[in-house]
């Protein structure tokens, strides 16, 4: 029997925000161009996600494509739509579109290889189809490898298990349960808020405090709905121009500096950054946050002594939101909470801390842990994350010119020049991936402008009838050296983040997304282009 080998200009890996992107716009330049998707269907994280609670923390406007054609006909419900909803958004999408045609659903992409003779990859699927690409868009997303911990006595437990990320399509009806959710990450935030008021009992294994701030939902009804769109074409125009890709920046709400303003102006800006919510105490407080630890510890006492007028037991308002940070302020992922405070308020819900009483193991029937004492459970939620950002690309057999994997060459860390290449793989482009702005950003936002560059890089080589590019190991290095020396400068390097690498053992703790800014980011795009696509080899 011969295997039929699908002949392409491009190879996109993932169908997700940064995937569907790339398919659109390269099938519109002409390019021969597929999507292969591990999932039933397109979404990438949406698919996968659908946790009780899974909620998006960019608002509905922002989270979603530019194109007027889409967003003219499309309306969330509420200000942070929910995963079911945004499930709902890629379907109209595909419709309008029709990206569905160039996509092969669960097509898990097993390997990879280059082909030097014919620079080409030759791809195979788990399924035994075989693809030759000259092009391999790596669209795998940053969180696309979920992380279980080797936690002792997992496989006892008598209950259920579920991690976040792959949690039954159908759903898991867990009213009257007694339930264990490990993690208080943005997962965990959510799922925890969503379960409390319908569980038995719900206990909660927290190792890191969560710097949650409020959400501020709305449902919108239709004269909402029509506010939102206003200016919509200039907020997309502003996102390469801001931090994090959304519509506001740190210097719109503080002004440039805190210099010279005095604490009780600090104050009342904070009371005003509060009241506004989501990202803005964030996103929109000075950059200086981020490196001067004075004035770190000023956000963060303000987001604490906030916190904890929600929270009645004094024990647990200390664990929620100590006296002294864990961490400095926004250096470590911050979720978007609705009443997770509450939800601590409530008899049924227990917050253990591991720091104080780690996890000895799990037993057939619950937790057990340091203090002796066992947590009966019948439901075990892991919302303990992702091997985030490279996970999804080292989890895929690639190989490139000097036969070794992808795996193999970022043992020692992640290189990947202006996020988008690394040395021995030609060809092969991440898109909303390492070293790039992606986990620092929005979403979509990284999709469509980083994908811009890349789809730039392709015309580029079209246009001079070249076949073959490749990051050199110069700029590679010097690409992490940036991001490395920044990270040491600033507080960063003080969390055990995902953003440093640090949330899986065994990984090398750097910093993984480009943490300077999409217009600084755009602007090494512009230099390298200006000196005839410096960094990169092309032949
Ligand atoms: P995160 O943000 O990585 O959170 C994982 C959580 O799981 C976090 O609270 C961890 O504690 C906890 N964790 C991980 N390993 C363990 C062990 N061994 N024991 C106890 N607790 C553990 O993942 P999420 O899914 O919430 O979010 C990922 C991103 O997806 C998010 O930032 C958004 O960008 C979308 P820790 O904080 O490390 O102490």
């Amino acid at each position: 029997m011969t295997t039929d080998v699908e002949v392409l200009d491009v190879l996109v890996i993932g169908a997700g925000f940064s995937g569907l992107y790339q398919l659109d716009r390269l099938r519109r330049l002409g390019y021969a161009v597929k999507i292969y998707e591990a999932a039933p269907a397109l979404g990438g994280v949406w698919y996968w996600n659908c946790y009780p609670g899974a909620r998006c923390d960019t608002y509905g406007p922002l989270y979603q494509y530019s194109n007027p054609d889409l967003w003219q006909g499309w309306d969330f419900d509420e200000l942070y739509p929910s995963w079911d909803k945004i499930r709902e958004y890629f379907h109209y999408v595909d419709e309008k579109l029709g990206l569905s045609r160039d996509i092969r659903y669960n097509t898990r992409v097993s390997g990879a290889s280059f082909d030097e003779a014919q620079h080409r990859w030759i791809v195979r699927t788990e399924n035994g189809g075989i693809a030759h690409a000259r092009y391999l868009l790596m669209c795998t997303g940053i969180g696309s490898k979920p992380y279980t911990p080797p936690i002792p006595g997992l496989e006892s437990f008598a209950g259920r298990v579920h991690h976040t990320a792959q949690w039954p399509q159908e759903g898991v009806d867990l009213s009257g349960r007694h339930v264990g959710v490990i993690g208080t990450g943005a997962t965990g935030v959510q799922v925890i808020q969503e379960l409390g008021p319908v569980v038995a009992s719900l206990t909660v294994f927290q190792r890191t405090p969560n710097m949650a701030l409020p959400m501020r939902q709305q449902q919108l009804d239709d004269a909402g709905k029509r506010a939102l769109r206003e200016n919509m074409q200039e907020r997309y125009a502003k996102r390469a121009r801001t931090f994090g890709g959304y519509d506001f920046d740190f210097n719109d709400y503080a002004g440039p500096t805190a210099a010279g303003l005095t604490p009780e102006r600090i104050q009342q800006m904070y009371e005003e950054y509060w009241a506004l919510g989501g990202f803005v105490p964030w996103l929109g407080n000075f950059a200086e946050i981020w490196t001067d630890e004075r004035l770190n510890r000023v956000a963060y006492d303000f987001w604490r002594d906030k916190v904890r007028q929600r929270i009645r037991d004094p024990w647990m308002a200390e664990k929620l939101a100590p006296t002294e940070p864990p961490h400095p302020y926004g250096v470590k992922r911050i979720s978007l909470e609705q009443r997770y405070y509450e939800v601590f308020n409530q008899p049924n819900v227990t917050l253990v801390d591991l720091k104080e009483t780690p996890i000895e193991r799990v037993t057939p029937q619950g937790v057990l842990t340091a203090d002796g004492r066992e947590h009966a459970l019948d439901t075990l939620v892991l919302a303990t994350g992702f091997d985030m950002v490279s996970g999804g690309l080292t989890a895929i057999d690639l190989r490139g010119t000097h036969g070794r994997s992808l795996r193999e060459q970022w043992q020692g860390g992640v290189n990947a020049y202006l996020g988008t290449m690394t040395h021995g793989f030609p060809n092969m482009l991440f898109v909303y991936g390492p070293q790039a702005p992606a986990g620092l950003s929005n979403g979509p936002s990284s999709s469509e402008i980083h994908g811009d560059e890349v789809i730039h890089l392709l015309e580029h080589l079209r246009r001079t009838g070249r076949t073959r590019v490749e990051s050199t190991l110069e700029a590679d290095a010097a690409w992490r050296k940036r991001i490395d020396d920044y990270a040491a400068a600033t507080l960063f390097a003080r969390a055990d983040s995902w953003y440093m690498s640090a949330n899986v053992p065994g990984k090398v703790r750097q910093m993984i997304n480009y943490p300077m800014g999409i217009p600084d980011y755009l602007a090494q795009w512009r230099a390298a282009e200006q000196a005839g696509f410096a960094g990169f080899e092309i032949a």
